[in-house]
């Protein structure tokens, strides 16, 4: 099922919607906010000039610095007595990027998140467990309101406390997981412990994860081992939240709700726009928000973006699965690597789990990497000839997948710390 008609739209109905609504909001932009009317003014640009979405280009980047320079509400275009919801990235330096919402986007919201659930199969019958932090993450909230929109039951567990999620699962008979991927899994080797038999305990059919970059192997350990169909679901806070995009039935990669959200590929370095289907800096302009619209804002995110048809009826472009944030990538020795590219290769190992912590740190003058990965339970710690072998293979993987030369520490289960929001996967010593 699919649950707006705007998702199989002809290509022309999506291109004639997004040009009337970036037409409507770079006026708004320029009319209302003053960071945007100096933008605007600094490269000569009026809002008449953009007559179609490829004049999109003429347009200026929004960066989250630009976000944090307006801290707390400067580039927000409604007053503040209609401003209804407030969300906030979790900074780790200095003050977070703070997310505002009226009303007319709380329904936009609702709409795209409502979208997403009918896209991994959830009805008013199903049961849905929401694993995601409530409060300033947009995630438990997003989740929640989109639930209540498709008429389902939202069980708002939020994250942390494990045992009783699981027990909240099972005696409430969740029928949807919607969580982080890491927690998932870490909810899994939880449960596993206990004893669960995971087909007779659960009646979970679907599972709607994202948040953090996951490698395919990741996704089908996660799917098999609770039994699920896997859903990918993508957003951040200064666009929507969670509800940017998301994976049908019939394909990898995300479907875009184009009718909200104008997407587009860069070159990070140059910031010319790449041909569909190759690899890029995903950029955003929100068509639709009214209390932080956004123009052009440069996600950080890498992946690419194919407007083919899909067997599932949706019109709506797709992205590939994100491969890695542009300032996550680590450098190691001149190589370029995403941790998600080492997860895969972890991920295609014997004999260890997919917790694993990636440390960059300086030897000299050269970069040193160590991947510490967790071994499963059923391999011995003291069964010398077997850790050696299992060590060395994922480092030989390493070297001959990803040309890095690191340092495998294999490491006890449960020996890495659990994170309850986003898994923190790689430390850079370096910085
Ligand atoms: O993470 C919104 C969200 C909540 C998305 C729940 C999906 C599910 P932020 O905290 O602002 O918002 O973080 C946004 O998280 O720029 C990506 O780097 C990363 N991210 C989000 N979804 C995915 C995904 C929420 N499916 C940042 N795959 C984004 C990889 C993702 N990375």
């Amino acid at each position: 099922m699919i649950w707006s008609k705007a998702e199989s739209a002809p290509r022309e109905v999506i291109e004639e919607t997004q040009t009337r609504r970036l037409k409507e909001t770079a006026s708004r932009v320029y009319a209302i906010n003053p960071f945007y009317k100096k933008k605007f003014d600094e490269l000569g640009l009026l809002p008449e000039d953009i007559k179609s979405i490829d004049d999109i280009q003429q347009l200026p980047f929004t960066k989250k610095q630009d976000l944090r320079d307006h801290y707390p509400f400067g580039l927000f275009c409604v007053p503040m007595n209609q401003v209804v919801r407030i969300h906030s990235s979790s900074g780790t330096t200095g003050k977070p990027t703070v997310v505002g919402y009226n009303d007319h986007d709380m329904s936009v919201w609702a709409e795209v998140m409502a979208r997403v659930y009918t896209m991994s199969g959830t009805n008013a019958d199903d049961v849905v467990h929401n694993g995601y932090g409530y409060g300033l993450f947009t995630g438990g909230l997003g989740f929640h309101y989109g639930a209540e929109h498709v008429g389902a039951t939202v069980v708002p567990a939020s994250g942390g406390f494990t045992d009783r999620q699981l027990m909240l699962m099972k005696d409430f008979g969740a029928t949807i997981l919607a969580c982080t991927p890491s927690f998932a899994l870490h909810m899994a080797e939880v449960a596993k412990k206990a004893g669960s038999d995971f087909r007779k305990d659960y009646k979970l059919k679907s599972g709607i994860f994202g948040a953090e970059p996951t490698s395919p192997g990741m996704k089908a350990e996660v799917a098999k081992i609770w039994g699920i169909n896997y859903h990918e679901v993508y957003g951040l806070s200064e666009i929507i939240g969670p509800g940017v995009s998301c994976s049908c039935a019939h394909s990898d990669r995300l479907h875009i709700f184009e009718d909200h959200f104008l997407a587009e590929i860069i070159d990070p370095k140059t910031g010319e726009a790449m041909p569909d289907g190759q690899r890029g800096e995903l950029v955003i302009t929100t068509l639709t928000k009214q209390a932080l619209p956004i123009i052009r804002y440069r996600t950080g995110d890498i992946t690419s973006i194919i407007k083919e048809p899909c067997k599932c009826g949706r019109t709506h472009s797709r992205m590939e699965s994100i491969v890695g944030r542009a300032d996550d990538m680590l450098i190691v020795n001149g190589v370029n690597i995403y941790p998600s590219q080492v997860e895969h290769v972890i991920a295609n190992s014997k004999g260890v789990t997919l917790n694993y912590q990636i440390v960059a740190d300086k030897k000299g003058h050269l970069d040193k990497l160590e991947v510490l990965v967790e071994i499963s339970d059923d391999i011995l710690m003291d069964s010398v000839g077997e850790m050696e072998k299992i060590k060395k293979d994922i480092q030989a993987s390493l070297l001959n997948n990803l040309y890095i030369n690191a340092n495998v520490k294999l490491v006890e289960p449960r020996s890495i710390e659990r994170s309850v929001g986003k898994a923190v996967r790689v430390i850079d010593k370096r910085k």
